[in-house]
C-alpha cells in the first residue's frame, strides 16, 4: 500500500461498503447492501435469490473481517482497511479476495448464466450508488474480447487489478466510479 492511487481506490471502496456512512464497516453494512443488491434485482425476501445474494454479502463480511480487522473489535476502521497488505499484493489478492469476488459474481449474476451482461450491472451499479455512466464506461473498459458480457475471468481480472495495480490507468480501477 502507499501509492496515491492505492490510497484513492482503498478509500473509494471504504465509502462504498461503508453503507450506513457511520465512518466504520461492521456486518449490518453488508447486510444493508446485500438487501439492496436484492431490492435492486427485484428479489423478494424469502425467494431463493435473496438467501443466495445475503449469503454472498455475509461471507464478504466474514472474509474481510477474518483478515483486516486487526485490533478485533468486530469493526473495521479506515486505517484498518486502507494499511492492510492485501492492497497490491497478487498473492493475498488470490488467496483472500479471489473468493469473496466469486460469491460477489454469483450474486450479480441473477440469471445464472454465468456471465454478467449489461443489465446485471447496472443492477449491482444501483445497489452500490454507482451511476450508471460510471458503471457503462467500466463495463466497457473490461469487456476486452467485446462480447457484451463480463465473463468470470474478465470479471476477476478486474477485480484484480482493483486491488492490486498502482497504474492510474488500469480498468478495474473504476470498479465503484471514478478514482
Ligand atoms: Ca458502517
Ligand atoms: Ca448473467
Ligand atoms: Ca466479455
Amino acid at each position: 500500500m502507499a501509492t496515491a492511487i492505492m490510497q484513492k481506490k482503498a478509500d473509494r471502496l471504504f465509502d462504498t461498503f461503508d453503507a450506513d456512512h457511520n465512518g466504520r464497516l461492521t456486518r449490518d453494512d453488508f447486510t444493508r447492501m446485500g438487501s439492496g443488491m436484492a431490492a435492486a434485482g427485484g428479489d423478494p425476501e424469502g425467494s431463493p435469490r435473496y438467501a443466495q445474494v445475503m449469503a454472498a454479502y455475509d461471507r464478504l463480511w466474514d472474509g474481510l473481517r477474518s483478515n483486516l480487522d486487526a485490533n478485533a473489535d468486530g469493526e473495521i476502521s479506515r486505517e484498518e482497511f486502507a494499511s492492510s497488505a492485501l492492497w497490491g499484493s497478487s498473492a493475498q489478492f488470490r488467496e483472500l479476495i479471489a473468493p469473496l469476488a466469486d460469491a460477489i459474481f454469483a450474486a450479480y449474476d441473477t440469471d445464472g448464466d454465468g456471465r454478467l451482461s449489461r443489465a446485471e450491472m447496472l443492477v449491482a451499479a444501483r445497489a452500490h450508488s454507482v451511476s450508471e455512466a460510471d458503471m457503462m464506461s467500466f463495463f466497457d473498459k473490461v469487456d476486452t474480447n467485446g462480447d457484451g458480457y463480463l465473463d468470470r475471468a474478465e470479471h476477476m481480472r478486474s477485480v484484480e487489478e482493483f486491488y492490486t495495480s498502482d497504474d492510474p490507468k488500469a480498468a478495474g480501477n473504476i470498479l465503484f466510479g471514478p478514482v
